[in-house]
């Protein structure tokens, strides 16, 4: 066992807050980096010791790898947690850390160059029996045989860039003869954001629904998953709600993708805490799209319905520890949602709003928790991601999960920002989205800003009869499609399975 004392956590905001909790409550020495936009934020104030990087561009503080050394260097610091986003997938500076004699907190920067590209991600999985999107599983450039392979595939098409990622390079075609040019301009695409013109082809699913499963791997050749979270309820490839467990899936289903993600996992050899993503089409056929090697924004809502504290295991499996459990000790117990507040005017098409939180009150009570990084009189620095706050709840079922988030929304305060908390209350109250029928065109299809107008009555009416009409049909069907008890692991899931076409 490689003993950590001292945690570096190389992120800001809410994330590098989260991991300090954890770090603390195992009892080790913590160190923050930050930016000199930062300099009053909490996670400087939160940790044993803080040290300033440089200016507030990211680029001159928080992606300044050799700085972050220099401070580990200097204050004999162990282990560096990366947080997500920053460096946290950034197979060159893992490698860096690893080779100055300190522990990175998470995945080998082998396993991250795999997952970090998404045709070597198909290789790696090709000696596992994964389900992927009919398509190519090599780099194309020959315009004639993409379209032959095109129309053998079936139109519509999307093209994507192998070193892309939450829908960057992406490119719907509709039919041959858009073909040459789309292609074109995706491999420009890609060439220009990520110096790699590599481009290939899949099938286009319509109307899918976004699952990814959580999972956790240790040096010991160990990996499990933890089940998975629905994020198909997302603007722009932003997500906006996420939530665990799925409405969807059935426990053979969940049983089956879990398999598939461990999988995944076990081709790169993974380490440390991981999400494998997969689509979900209308028949319930599942692919695998790729793997992110991080710690995910969403994964509270896990912690939530298994119990366990996802930083914790990342730093004891980064120390050498074994996984303390095996897949068949671990359950899903009750429901938990997630909704990411940021400082965006959903009236003026999500545009950042800066400024300072003139009022800031957080949500309490039962089955609510709030991972933040601001106090209220605090300025929202423009250098960052906008995202001020995620509000989770958890309750025995999704109808109390849902129920805590309308209430935590309206005890929520905040003024001298626009945020998207209306927008988190429509969608919330949507029958769309209280059902369980929805997929990634939810926002597309159901939201106008003119919505965020109705009066509140009107849609509490609405919801009172959705909810109604679901608490008759629990009392109906409580028992699941393939006729097994309907509560195995103690969960209320699948009462919940409304909307299943
Ligand atoms: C797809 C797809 C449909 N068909 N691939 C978008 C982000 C990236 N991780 C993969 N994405 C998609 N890939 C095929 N073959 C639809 C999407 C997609 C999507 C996926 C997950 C969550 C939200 C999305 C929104 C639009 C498109």
């Amino acid at each position: 066992m490689k003993e950590i004392k001292k945690l570096l956590v190389a992120n800001r905001g809410e994330i590098a807050l989260r991991v300090l909790r954890s770090a603390k409550e195992m009892g080790l020495q913590t160190v923050a980096i930050y930016s000199e936009a930062d300099r009053n934020a909490l996670h400087v104030r939160y940790a044993d010791e803080a040290v300033c990087v440089g200016g507030p561009q990211s680029s001159e503080s928080y992606l300044r790898g050799d700085a972050i050394l220099e401070v580990c260097r200097r204050l004999g610091v162990d282990a560096i947690h990366p947080g997500y986003g920053f460096l946290s997938e950034n197979a060159e500076f893992a490698r860096m850390v690893t080779e100055a004699g300190i522990i990175f907190v998470g995945p080998s920067p082998e396993a991250m160059n795999i997952m970090g590209d998404k045709l070597s991600a198909k290789q790696a999985v090709k000696a596992y029996n994964i389900p992927l999107v009919p398509g190519t599983d090599e780099a194309i450039s020959d315009v004639e045989e993409a379209k032959r392979i095109a129309s053998e595939v079936g139109f519509p098409i999307l093209i994507k860039a192998s070193a892309g990622g939450g829908g960057k390079g992406m490119r719907i075609v509709n039919n041959a003869a858009e073909f040459e040019e789309q292609m074109q301009l995706a491999i420009n695409e890609a060439t220009s954001a990520f110096g790699d013109g590599s481009v290939f082809i899949e099938k286009f699913v319509t109307g899918p629904r976004h699952i990814e499963i959580q999972v956790l791997g240790d040096e010991h050749g160990n990996i499990v998953h933890l089940f998975e979270r629905e994020c198909s309820i997302q603007r722009r490839h932003q997500k906006v709600i996420e939530e665990a467990p799925s409405s969807v899936l059935t426990p053979e289903l969940r049983a089956e993708m879990g398999r598939c993600a461990v999988d995944v996992a076990r081709a790169c050899n993974y380490t440390g805490a991981g999400t494998v993503e997969f689509l979900l089409d209308e028949h319930r056929n599942f692919y695998f799209l790729e793997m992110n090697t991080r710690l995910q924004v969403e994964h509270p809502v896990t912690e939530q319905i298994t119990g366990l504290d996802l930083v914790k295991e990342q730093i004891r499996v980064a120390q050498g520890l074994p996984l303390p459990f095996t897949q068949d000790e671990l359950t899903i117990t009750g429901h938990a949602l997630e909704l990411r507040v940021y400082a965006e005017d959903p009236q003026n098409n999500f545009l950042p709003d800066i400024g300072t939180l003139t009022t800031y009150v957080r949500p309490q009570g039962p089955g609510v928790r709030v991972d933040d990084g601001f106090e209220q009189g605090m300025d929202i620095p423009i250098y960052y991601d906008p995202m001020i706050a995620k509000l989770v709840t958890f309750g025995k079922d999704r109808t109390e999960a849902i129920e805590r988030m309308l209430r935590a929304i309206d005890e929520y305060q905040i003024t001298g920002i626009q945020t998207t908390l209306p927008f988190g209350r429509y969608v919330l109250r949507h029958p769309a989205f209280v059902s369980g029928d929805f997929d990634t065109n939810f926002v597309r299809d159901h939201f106008t800003p003119a919505d965020l107008d109705a009066k509140p009555d009107e849609t509490t009416a609405k919801l009172a009869a959705v909810l109604t009409a679901m608490l008759m049909t629990e009392k109906k069907a409580p028992v699941a499609a393939s006729g097994a008890p309907a509560t195995a692991t103690g969960s209320n899931w699948k009462r919940n399975r409304l909307g299943v076409r």
